[in-house]
Parts: structure tokens; C-alpha cells; sequence
């Protein structure tokens, strides 16, 4: 029997949770519109008043705010309290242009706990447990928000942070860790680093892992959970609405239910800004209905995915959302397709290669090109010409079937392609570089 950690409300009634969030939005709408001139000026620029919002279904009426806003924004536009009554700050790991700031009050953090401590409970996680945080500690979300939750649910809470990996495994043997939380990338190098340190799942006694910050494949799930022995689940976030914990996987392992309660969920065509039925692929969009200091109504993630309302075996009644297939900005036209890294990954697991590669596309004289690096493991090397250029070919000719266009498939040598401690970049688009 699944156990929860806010049953009422993970199991609430779908009119129940509706009457919830119509509360619950008009109350957040009027808190932005009293408190966030940038907000509220672009509220008035659609001719939409905090009284046109009685409930959910007038949500559309509202404008979108994307990162854009955000920037322009920085770093206090957005802030809905008192500077003096937030208590903390964390910040995106945004590489270009300004970062993104994030307020929280006191309640706000007490929120977000709550949330990642449902997704604590939902991977099996009890006072009893020994939680290993190694995602990163810092402005980034991860390891403060894993780190919360832990303490809320009264698991044991190692907070060591990303990197040294083999002192991380060292303490996870004699601490006897049973949940390691980090990244999926960090998982598999951990994975890796267990194996060459000569030691097999059976000397740990992980038992769940509490990956996401980045896309991942469910071939990747597989390979980390052989690798470590334990039951992989996602978890999902955004520093802009708080960190991780929107929304977590339950053991059914088919999706991750969003905390509706704290954040309702909409999907939108990218192009167009129109709201998608259930089903449908498209941008998810969220607005928080509960935080206080940063409150974010229909914000754009950029993230692309599907909702789903169907029976859930937990018995969860929240919403859930599929693994996200990507930002829409990680999407690769290359040769006029469309192209995500996470279907390489799908094809290079599947032929049995290691999660390690890197995917580099240029333009030369005009046309697109696509080189996918890719790391043997010892076992797949050779010292023939002839039987590596064969199974080059063959991957090329996997890769071709799964994404429609023929990439140059260049396998390179064992542990030649760095690891990632936090989130992993994979993608190089020169292309950009020369426009
Ligand atoms: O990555 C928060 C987080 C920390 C989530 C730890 C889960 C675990 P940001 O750095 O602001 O926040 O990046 C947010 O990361 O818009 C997605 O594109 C991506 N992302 C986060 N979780 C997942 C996931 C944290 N489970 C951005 N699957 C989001 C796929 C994810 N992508």
C-alpha cells in the first residue's frame, strides 16, 4: 500500500481540488494585482480586472508571463512582499543574458517542503531512511529543495552535495544511504564509479533515487537502476515556482503528479498561446496559487509535455505529466526536422552504449550537419579499422530510423567524454555561433 504524506489532499476529489484552486486563484490574483506593478500592467494592457477571475475556467483570460518578463523584471519587478518579509533567495543557472531570482517568505519555504517531502514519501522515503543529497547545494534549487523535504519527512539527511564521487560513495557505504537524490546524469557516472571501484549494488543499500533537473529517457531509468540497484524516480521543477517538487513520480513509474494544489497546470500551443485539451503536446505553462513572495501566474515554462487525468494505481488523484521531451527551445531543426536529444539517447541505450555522448550540429556550405559522439565501453572497442567503421555504420543506420535523418556517427574511446556532476550538456549547436 502506497503511503502519502498529505492524504487529503494527494487523494482529494477532482471537485474538491476545483473548488481548492478557484479559491485559491482569485485570492492569488488580486495579491499580483494589488502588489505587482509589472504584473498588473500587463493585466490592464489585456483589459482583464482581478474581479473577471471567479474560477480555474477564467484562467485563459490572464496574459502569459514568459523569461523574457522575467529578465526585465529583474531583479525586484516581480516581488509581491515586503522585501523584509522573504527569508531566502536562489537563482537559475542561466548562462546567458541576466539570471532569474526567485524570493521566498517563510511560508513559501514551508510550502515547497511540503511538496518535495510528497515526493519523498511517494519514493518510499520514511523517518527511517538515510536520504543522500547530492545534487548541488548553493543558488541552485536542487539541493536546498531535496534537503527540505528530507528533514520535513525525518529521513536521516546527508547533504553533501554534487561531486567527489568517490568520498560520495564512500559515505554512502558506511552510512548505509538508502535514497540518493542528484541528477540523472550524476546517477549513471555514479553508477559507473561503484562498478569500477570494484564494489556492486549488493555492498549498497540504496533502494530509491530521486532523479530530474534534466530530461532522461526511460532506457536511461533502466541502465541507472541496474547500475545502482534501487527504483528510479523523476522529479520535476523550476526554480521560477519554486524548485523541484511540482511534480514527482509515485511507484506506477508512468508519469509525475503535479502538487495542483500549490500550482494548476496548463498546456498551450507554442505559437499560438491557445490552451491544448488534455492529451496534446504542447508548452506547460503554471501558475502557483500559494506562493507569497514570487507568485507566478501562467508562466511559461518552455518545457514540452503532455497532462493526463487517467486512474492512477497509487491512488493519487492529482494530475500528471509526462517525462518533459525537452525545453522547446532543445529542439533541433536540423535539415527542416525536428530533432531531441532524448531520441538519441533512446537509441544509443537501446544498442547498448553508454549515456555518454555529445551532439554537435553545424552548417556547412548551406546544408545542416549532425556528428553524434559516442563512448564505448572497453567491451565494444577495437583495434580493427574495419569493425569499428561497421558499427559506426550500424548505429547511424539506428539513429536514421528512430529521428529520419542520417547523422555521422563518430564512437570514440572509453571515458574520453566528460562527466556531469550536476545537469549535462550534450548539445552543441555551432550554428548559432554563426549567425
Ligand atoms: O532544475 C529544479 C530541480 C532541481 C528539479 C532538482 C528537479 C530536481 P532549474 O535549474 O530552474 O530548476 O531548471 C528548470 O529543468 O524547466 C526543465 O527544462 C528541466 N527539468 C527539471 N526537472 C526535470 C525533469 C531545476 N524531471 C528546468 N525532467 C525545467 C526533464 C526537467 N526536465
Amino acid at each position: 500500500m502506497e503511503k502519502y504524506w498529505n492524504p487529503e489532499i494527494e487523494c482529494m476529489s477532482r471537485e474538491d481540488m476545483k473548488k481548492l484552486q478557484d479559491e485559491r486563484l482569485v485570492a492569488q490574483v488580486k495579491h499580483v494585482y494589488d502588489n505587482v506593478k509589472y504584473y498588473r500592467d500587463l493585466m490592464d494592457k489585456k483589459g482583464v480586472k482581478p474581479e473577471d477571475i471567479k474560477d480555474t475556467e477564467d484562467l485563459h483570460k490572464l496574459p502569459f508571463l514568459s523569461k523574457a518578463d522575467l529578465r526585465d523584471a529583474y531583479p525586484y519587478g516581480l516581488l509581491a512582499k515586503p522585501l523584509s518579509d522573504c527569508v531566502r533567495i536562489h537563482s537559475t543557472s542561466g548562462t546567458t543574458g541576466k539570471r532569474v531570482v526567485a524570493f521566498y517568505t517563510q511560508n513559501d519555504i514551508d510550502m515547497w517542503d511540503n511538496c518535495v517531502a510528497r515526493a519523498i514519501t511517494a519514493a518510499g522515503g520514511t523517518k527511517d531512511d538515510v536520504c543522500q543529497i547530492a545534487y548541488g547545494f548553493g543558488l541552485f534549487t536542487g539541493g536546498a529543495g531535496l534537503n527540505g523535504g528530507s528533514h520535513k519527512v525525518g529521513c536521516l539527511t546527508v547533504p553533501m552535495s554534487s561531486g567527489n564521487t568517490d568520498r560520495q560513495i564512500t559515505f554512502m557505504q558506511d552510512l548505509g544511504a538508502t535514497i540518493l537524490c542528484c541528477t540523472p546524469s550524476y546517477a549513471a557516472y555514479i553508477g559507473e564509479t561503484v562498478h569500477e571501484m570494484g564494489l556492486t549494488p549488493d555492498d549498497l543499500k540504496l533502494k530509491a533515487g530521486i532523479f530530474g533537473a534534466e530530461p532522461w529517457t526511460e532506457e536511461m531509468r533502466r541502465s541507472i537502476e541496474k547500475s545502482l540497484g534501487l527504483k528510479a524516480y523523476d522529479i520535476y521543477g523550476l526554480t521560477e515556482t519554486s524548485g523541484p517538487g511540482v511534480a514527482f513520480e509515485c511507484s506506477e513509474q508512468t508519469g509525475m503528479h503535479i502538487n495542483e494544489d500549490n500550482f494548476i497546470p496548463e498546456i498551450i500551443d507554442p505559437e499560438t498561446g491557445e490552451v491544448l485539451p488534455e492529451g496534446e503536446v504542447g508548452e506547460l505553462v503554471f501558475t502557483s496559487i500559494t506562493k507569497e513572495a514570487f507568485p507566478l501566474l501562467r508562466y511559461r515554462t518552455r518545457d514540452l509535455c503532455v497532462l493526463s487525468r487517467k486512474k492512477c494505481s497509487c491512488g493519487r488523484t492529482l494530475i500528471k505529466m509526462a517525462k518533459p521531451m525537452g525545453r522547446s527551445d532543445d529542439m533541433m531543426i536540423i535539415r527542416g526536422v525536428n530533432v531531441f536529444p532524448s531520441q538519441i539517447e533512446t537509441v544509443l541505450i537501446e544498442q547498448g552504449y553508454s549515456p555518454n555522448y555529445i551532439i554537435e550540429v553545424d552548417r556547412v556550405n548551406n546544408s545542416d550537419t549532425l556528428d553524434i559522439s559516442v563512448e564505448m565501453n572497453p567491451e565494444q572497442f577495437s583495434d580493427k579499422v574495419k569493425d569499428m567503421q561497421k558499427q559506426e555504420r550500424a548505429l547511424a543506420d539506428a539513429m536514421k530510423l528512430m529521428i529520419g535523418i542520417n547523422p555521422k556517427v563518430h564512437l570514440v574511446s572509453p571515458k574520453s567524454i566528460t562527466r556531469s556532476e550536476g545537469k549535462a550538456v550534450r548539445v552543441i549547436d555551432k550554428r548559432k555561433l554563426h549567425d
